[in-house]
């Protein structure tokens, strides 16, 4: 007996470590909120993440959904000098005749695809996005009832080259980091008659944990550490009393299941 449970805990820690060695490295990408229902003519907005990343330059995501069901209103990768998708050959903001964001978002409606491809450089001082990185984000307006995974998958192309195919998620040192989890299907949206617009945690109900996420998110918009998408309910790209108001015909509301 005392054997037994000696070797379980041998193995139990060896499997931890096995877990923690392997999840450190695993870069991958998500979204958020991942789980959302609007009624037709509801707008929300979603954010894509690389999770765990190492000193990244570069990336590239095609996001498809489900054209009959939603429609882009916009969408922009993260034009940041310091932590996002932008080009400035010498690093300095203060010269901007020598930064490039190209190549531009493509928003197709038609077939239900968004592609977003960006570098990062900042001079002889890159060292590249590491942790949690904000690659852009997508404002969807929902267009009939019916249900839209949101897959995600990598950009691995150019529009100016469309014969060729590119690396996306380059490290710094040159080395190609693709996320461990697409292509994959990273969320869900739904849309119908009485749908839970106030649901931020897309749990099925909403009540005191959705106002929570909601009070610690309230009066911010983006750009401030507090933003949170899932609780930006009309998808404007900030938390105030619209969203409140749409926040709070929901309260104590049991949602109704996807179609
Ligand atoms: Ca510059
Ligand atoms: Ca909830
Ligand atoms: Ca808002």
């Amino acid at each position: 007996m005392r054997t037994f449970k000696l070797d379980s805990i041998v193995v139990i820690t060896a499997c931890i470590l096995f877990l923690g060695v392997s999840v450190v490295h695993a870069l991958t990408v998500s979204i958020e909120p991942n789980k959302a229902q609007r009624e037709i003519g509801g707008k929300i907005r979603v954010h894509i993440y690389a999770n765990d990343a190492d000193s990244l330059i570069s990336m590239g995501v095609k996001v498809t959904f489900d054209p009959t069901v939603l429609e882009v209103v916009e969408a922009s990768k993260y034009e940041d000098l310091d932590n996002g998708w932008l080009m400035d050959a010498d690093g300095s903001a203060s010269t901007t005749d020598d930064q490039h964001n190209d190549p531009a978002v493509e928003i197709d409606n038609s077939t239900g695809t968004v592609i977003m491809i960006g570098g990062h450089l900042k001079g002889t001082s890159t060292v590249g996005l590491s942790g949690k990185v904000l690659l852009g984000w997508i404002v969807f307006q929902a267009k009939a009832n019916g249900n839209s995974d949101i897959q995600v998958d990598l950009g691995k192309y150019h529009p100016e080259h469309p014969a060729k195919t590119f690396d996306n998620f380059v490290k710094r040192d040159g080395t190609v980091d693709e996320p461990t989890n697409v292509p994959g299907n990273l969320g869900v949206i739904c849309v119908m008659e009485g749908a839970c617009k106030g649901d931020t945690n897309g749990n099925g109900t909403v009540g005191f944990d959705d106002y929570a996420k909601f009070n610690a998110a309230w009066n911010s918009s983006f750009g401030d550490p507090n933003y949170d998408p899932a609780c930006d309910v009309d998808g404007d790209g900030s938390i105030f009393y619209s969203d409140f108001a749409a926040f709070n015909s929901d309260w104590g509301k049991v949602c109704p299941a996807c179609p």
